[in-house]
């Protein structure tokens, strides 16, 4: 018999839907009727789809969702003059830009930007109801409240670059721009406007937990599908009653590292990179514009950009601070 590996085939466990744990009457009634089983999803995750739980709040996110997602949708739809092929071809390129500089903080016409000002509302209100949700999900079934609290760190970089540096610049015109493109486009001026991001130790730190995060992600899955046909994927029950799996998952690392972390530890690694990402790279951008001008003079003035040697004469010069080719 072939042995039993998990990376391209996998379980599916078949029986009867069910509704989930009883909490109280209201909760009860929040959730969708009749779940079922679909086998495609259970090729990905669990079969089961549903009961999904409704509740004023998620409605209230949704709605809010569906309106920011209509504004910015329309003014692209404009933009081609309501040709859905165009729409359809062009869909990257298309976007909804904040307001120009004139006019501050104040609301600007419709037409320069004050859709802007609008869509970004109700995605705010959408996405801080949705954490509402999250957080009020976790609790009704009396959970640990870290998804909320990570998705907290995300919601902080994301009102950094579209509310708090804007409102600290004086100026609508420093936020992002709804597009596909265009917010790439916004972030590579972004980087060369302030003298390339690459100096901003934030966005070092913020590189750091990212790569940091797809590692020990590879590391963890990896590690418990290859002790899965000892139990490993029981990890949970493992953390107080380690078992063949744990033990030789540690042991595997211990002889291949000299370390290793524990069923719990590598989960508050996880936890603790995942969040420091968007909690590192918040600061350095709240600080660009704000403190910090041009990142690599401040490289220069703190010893941290390399010396280049003097090879024809001239320093080297940071090309956003001369006049360029115009
Ligand atoms: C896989 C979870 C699912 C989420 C998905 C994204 C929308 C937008 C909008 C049609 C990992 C859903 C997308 C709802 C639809 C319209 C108008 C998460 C997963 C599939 N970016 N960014 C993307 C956002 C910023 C940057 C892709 C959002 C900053 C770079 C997608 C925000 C900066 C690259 C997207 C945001 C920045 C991307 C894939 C908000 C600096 C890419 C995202 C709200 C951080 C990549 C064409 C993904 C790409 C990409 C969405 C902010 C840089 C459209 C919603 C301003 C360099 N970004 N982004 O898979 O292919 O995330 O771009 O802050 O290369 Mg971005
Ligand atoms: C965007 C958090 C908000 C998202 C939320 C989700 C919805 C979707 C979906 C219904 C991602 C809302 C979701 C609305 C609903 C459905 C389906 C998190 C977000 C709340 N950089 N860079 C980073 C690298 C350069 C620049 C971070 C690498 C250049 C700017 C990250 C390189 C220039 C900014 C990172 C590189 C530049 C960043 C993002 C390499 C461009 C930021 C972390 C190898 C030329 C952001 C401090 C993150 C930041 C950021 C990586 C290069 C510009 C670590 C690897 C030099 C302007 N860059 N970068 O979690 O925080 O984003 O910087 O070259 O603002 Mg960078």
């Amino acid at each position: 018999m072939a042995d039993y590996q998990n990376l391209f085939t996998q379980v599916q466990a078949v029986t009867h839907p069910h509704s989930g744990v009883a909490i109280d009457p209201r909760d009860m009634r929040e959730r969708t009727k009749n779940p079922f089983l679909w086998h495609l999803a259970g090729r990905l995750g669990n079969a089961q789809i549903g009961p999904l739980y409704l509740g004023w709040v998620g409605l209230a996110s949704a709605i809010c969702f569906m309106i920011a997602f209509t504004i910015v949708g329309w003014n692209m739809l404009v933009q081609v003059n309501y040709d859905p092929i165009q729409f359809v071809r062009q869909l990257f390129w298309l976007s909804l830009d904040p307001p120009p500089p004139e006019y501050g903080l104040k609301l600007a016409p419709l037409k320069q930007g004050g859709w802007w000002n609008i869509a970004g509302f109700f995605l705010t209100v959408s996405i801080l109801l949705w954490w509402v949700r999250v957080y009020r999900r976790a609790r009704a079934l009396n959970l640990g409240t870290h998804v909320a609290w990570a998705f907290a760190a995300a919601i902080w970089l994301y009102l950094v670059l579209g509310f708090f540096r804007p409102v600290l610049m004086g100026s609508w015109s420093e936020g992002v721009p709804f597009g596909i493109f265009s917010h790439l486009d916004w972030t590579a001026a972004f980087s060369i406007r302030y003298g390339n991001l690459f100096y901003n130790p934030f966005h070092m730190l913020s590189i750091v937990f990212l790569y940091g995060s797809a590692l020990l992600f590879a590391m963890h899955g990896a590690t418990i599908l290859a002790v899965t046909r000892y139990g490993g994927d029981r990890e949970v029950e493992q953390i107080v009653d380690r078992g063949s799996a744990s033990e030789r998952a540690a042991l595997f690392w211990r002889w291949t590292m000299g370390f290793n972390a524990t069923m719990e530890s590598v989960h508050r690694w996880a936890w603790w990179f995942a969040v420091l990402c968007p909690l590192t790279g918040g600061i350095g951008i709240l600080l660009t514009g704000t403190v910090v001008d041009n990142w690599y003079l401040w490289g220069i003035k703190h010893g941290l950009v390399p010396p280049y040697p003097d090879m024809w004469g001239s320093p080297t010069v940071d090309p956003s601070v001369t006049q360029g080719a115009k």
